[in-house]
């Protein structure tokens, strides 16, 4: 990897620098709680935070110390770079034979004439309005349709594997696999082979929600249960797909259930190395079951992306997705151990906007989210899904990776 301007601007250099003296300072306060100094002293020594310690930062830790710790972490792994890909959605559908009380974007099965099915012609109609243009990734997704089977989802992606191979296929969470590999009779490492083979070549981390049985028996009953989730994550890992983990917070689970969450990916993380990034993902509360809990506060969210980056320490990336907190709280992210923005999306996907975020079309160009990660004094790198770097836009010239 090299770049054109490899020295860093100064005012980067001193950016740089003031996190580390910042975490210096943090740790001569006579005031800090002495759970929290030695959590940071761990942090400066490169050990692993317990659950207990986990929880102690939700229910003691202040956003400038958790941002000042998250921050630290995410300088000692990626410096300034901040990545981001051009990609584009696929929805096939949004008709879909569960319910899970905060979607707001499918339409159950009976009802399905409210909703839309796209074809493989239609979809490839899709994929070819791209061609020509350097996106890297599709990213398909969508509601489990009793119609679209693993058959169909084999001939879409060799379809778009003929069309454009080098375009990377990201597709389907462990909900949508797991209902189609049970339809085909097969076994999880039987419908990934078969997928793999078609053209499938990682996973997206969708579907996760919050893995204690209680809470998704209140928010999501009838889909895969939290050990499905990882166990597919870990067949498709143990094939060389990777894949990316999400958590949805923010409604009616607590701090335990957050960190219990992460400890079932830390732990998977230990095993398989599998998981290129996590995705924190606020509950948006517009237009579903769950519209009378209130949505968290930007606080909040900060602490939740800090403490995320502190805990998983074996998960290289930590995503904040603009189309569901909105490109402004995004990038405030970028200060609170977020290392990627995911992408420029093309307006391609509902499921955010139907849910009440402030992005109803989302599309970012290239030149604007590298504008978003500079205004926050970081370096803008494009990336394929796989975290290859493409592209260094630095704010005096790009350089080809
Ligand atoms: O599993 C649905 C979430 C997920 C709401 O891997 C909601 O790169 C908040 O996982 N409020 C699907 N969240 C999307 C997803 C994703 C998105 C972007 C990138 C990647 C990646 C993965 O959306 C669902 C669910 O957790 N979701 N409704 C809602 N009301
Ligand atoms: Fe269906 Fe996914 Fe919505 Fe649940 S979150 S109802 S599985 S589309």
């Amino acid at each position: 990897m090299t770049t054109a301007n490899s020295t860093l601007p100064l005012y980067q250099f001193y950016y740089y620098m003031s996190h580390s003296e910042s975490l210096q300072e943090l740790l001569q306060d006579k005031n800090l709680d002495p759970r929290l100094l030695t959590i940071a002293n761990k942090v400066i020594q490169q050990e692993r935070i317990t659950d207990e310690e986990a929880i102690t930062l939700f229910q003691i830790g202040e956003i400038g110390y958790l941002g000042t710790l998250a921050n630290y972490i995410r300088e000692q792994k990626h410096g300034l770079k901040t990545y981001f890909n051009r990609n584009f959605h696929i929805e096939p559908t949004n008709v879909c034979v569960f319910s899970c009380a905060f979607c707001s974007y499918s339409r159950l099965y009976k009802h399905r004439e409210d909703g839309w099915e796209l074809s493989i012609d239609q979809m490839m109609h899709i994929v070819k309005k791209y061609d020509h243009q350097p996106v890297t990734e599709v990213h398909i997704v969508g509601g489990v349709h009793p119609k679209m089977d693993l058959d169909f989802f084999c001939e879409l992606l060799n379809s778009i594997k003929k069309h454009r191979p080098d375009l990377h296929r990201k597709g389907f969470t462990a909900v949508e696999l797991d209902y189609m590999f049970r339809k085909a009779k097969l076994t999880r490492k039987e419908g990934l082979e078969k997928l793999q083979q078609a053209g499938l070549q990682s996973l997206p981390g969708g579907g996760a929600e919050i893995f204690d049985h209680s809470i998704r028996a209140q928010i999501c009953a009838d889909k895969i249960d939290g050990d499905g989730w990882l166990d597919i994550h870990r067949t498709a890992h143990t094939l060389g797909m990777h894949s990316n983990a999400t958590m949805l917070y923010g409604h009616i689970e607590s701090y335990a259930h957050r960190v219990d969450h992460m400890s079932k990916l830390r732990n998977l993380q230990d095993e398989t190395k599998g998981f290129n990034c996590f995705i924190p993902l606020k509950f948006r509360n517009q237009d579903n079951d769950m519209s009378h809990i209130p949505e968290s506060s930007v606080i909040e969210d900060c602490k939740t992306y800090a403490i995320a980056r502190i805990y998983l320490d074996n998960i290289p990336h930590l995503k904040a997705y603009w189309p569901m907190l909105g490109r402004h709280q995004a990038q405030m992210m970028l200060h609170f151990g977020v290392n990627d923005l995911d992408g420029t999306i093309d307006d391609s996907t509902k499921i955010y906007s139907m849910a009440g975020s402030e992005e109803q079309n989302p599309s970012l160009s290239t030149q604007e989210l590298c504008s978003l990660i500079q205004q926050a004094g970081r370096i803008p790198v494009e990336r394929d899904t796989l975290y290859n770097e493409l592209i260094i836009h630095s704010s005096e010239t790009e350089s080809i990776a």
